[in-house]
Parts: C-alpha cells; sequence; structure tokens
C-alpha cells in the first residue's frame, strides 16, 4: 500500500489527561459525545488537512456502540488511532 495523500502527519505529543481535555473542549454543544462536525474542527485545530474525511475514518474505525459519535468510553480507542498521524499521547 502507497502511502497517500491523506496521511500527512503532525508532530504533536500531548500527555493523555491533556488530550481527553482537549477533545472534550470541542465537544461544542456540549452532549458529551464527539459529532463528526465537533471532530472535523478538532483535528482541523491540530493542523491535519482533510479533516472532514479523517473525522469520518476516525469515527468509522472508534465508534464501537454505533450511535455515529464519540462517547467518553470511545475516546481511548480514538487516543490510539490519532496516534498513527503523528499526534502521540503519553500516559
Ligand atoms: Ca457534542
Ligand atoms: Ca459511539
Amino acid at each position: 500500500m502507497s502511502k497517500g495523500w491523506c496521511w500527512q502527519r503532525v508532530e504533536a505529543t500531548f500527555p493523555e489527561n491533556q488530550m481527553k481535555s482537549i477533545f472534550r473542549a470541542f465537544d461544542t454543544n456540549g452532549d458529551g459525545k464527539l459529532s463528526r462536525k465537533e471532530l472535523k474542527v478538532c483535528f482541523k485545530s491540530f493542523g491535519l488537512r482533510f479533516a472532514g474525511f479523517r473525522a469520518w475514518r476516525a469515527i468509522r474505525h472508534v465508534d464501537a456502540n454505533g450511535d455515529g459519535m464519540i462517547g467518553e468510553d470511545e475516546i481511548d480507542e480514538l487516543i490510539k488511532y490519532v496516534s498513527k498521524w503523528g499526534i502521540i499521547v503519553t500516559p
């Protein structure tokens, strides 16, 4: 598989609790879940291109209960997922 245009990486390291509070901060409607729209804004803020596409991919990959959003208990998986893009989360 070739390294596609969509897998641009950023270099960023966050402690886990900071990363979680960043994700929570992007829950703009306060329902405790990250929608695709909220996630897109979040990824954009990391300087990632194709944020909308990434948000869609991330939710498809991470959304365990199938409600189309990232809930509190799915954030751990999301953190693992974004590490592929160079966003490294340390304990
Ligand atoms: Ca929300
Ligand atoms: Ca979910």
